[in-house]
């Protein structure tokens, strides 16, 4: 699949505010940092799509593209970002759960990792999270142009350990720098959308 089209609609803050043409939606999720406004910019081609992190942790909205007139960009807020106060957690779940309740619309959730490192117990809950709601998960180790091919081997076999998954499931692998894995997601986006 090739995105010919990527056009920004809402900064929700508000259920009330999504779109609600039933368009499918993929959504994204991570850590602050772990490369998700670049992940995004990279597959539609387009360098500033998406704001790369100024201030990490700070964004509480729910942004959605629409791409190619067809479906929707999810970019759900970052979570784990060391410095958020305990009040600041509480809203950045409220806001996750409130998009993840019955969103028949929802058809898969890429879940970002850093490949560098091991899953973070917020990585992990939230891996639980979209199990719980038995959504469709993609996961996608991130920034893997920072690591040998040897290290990353490692890395993935650790993530897939810490997530549950068998030891043949595929982790998704992507570089926005040296813009690589780009097509393997976009075949995952393309089989999402054209089910039903
Ligand atoms: N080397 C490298 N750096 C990356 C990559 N993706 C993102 N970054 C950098 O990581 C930082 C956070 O990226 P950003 O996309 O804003 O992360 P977000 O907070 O998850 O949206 C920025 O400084 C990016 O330039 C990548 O694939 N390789
Ligand atoms: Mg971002």
């Amino acid at each position: 699949m090739e995105i010919k089209q990527a056009e920004f609609i809402i900064s929700a803050v508000k259920k009330n505010q999504y779109p609600n043409d039933n368009f499918k939606e993929i959504a994204f999720v991570g850590r602050s940092n772990v490369g998700k406004s670049s992940l995004i910019n990279t597959i539609v081609n387009r360098r500033k799509l998406v704001k790369v992190s100024s201030s990490p942790g700070k964004t509480r909205l729910v942004n959605f593209f629409m791409i190619n007139n067809e479906f929707y960009f999810v970019d759900l807020p970052g979570y784990g970002y060391a410095k958020v106060s305990k009040s600041e957690k509480d809203k950045w779940s409220k806001i996750i759960e409130t998009y993840l309740v019955g969103r028949h619309q929802l058809k898969a959730i890429v879940l970002l990792v850093d490949s560098r490192h091991k899953p973070t117990n917020d990585d992990i809950m939230m891996y639980k999270w979209i199990e719980y709601y038995k959504y469709k998960i993609l996961i996608v180790a991130t920034k893997i142009d920072k690591i040998s091919k040897n290290q990353l081997n490692k890395n993935l076999d650790i993530i897939r350990n810490s997530f549950g998954l068998k030891p043949d499931y595929k982790i998704l692998t992507f570089s926005s720098l040296k813009k690589q894995g780009k097509e393997d997601l976009l075949n995952e986006i393309e089989h999402v959308v054209e089910g039903d």
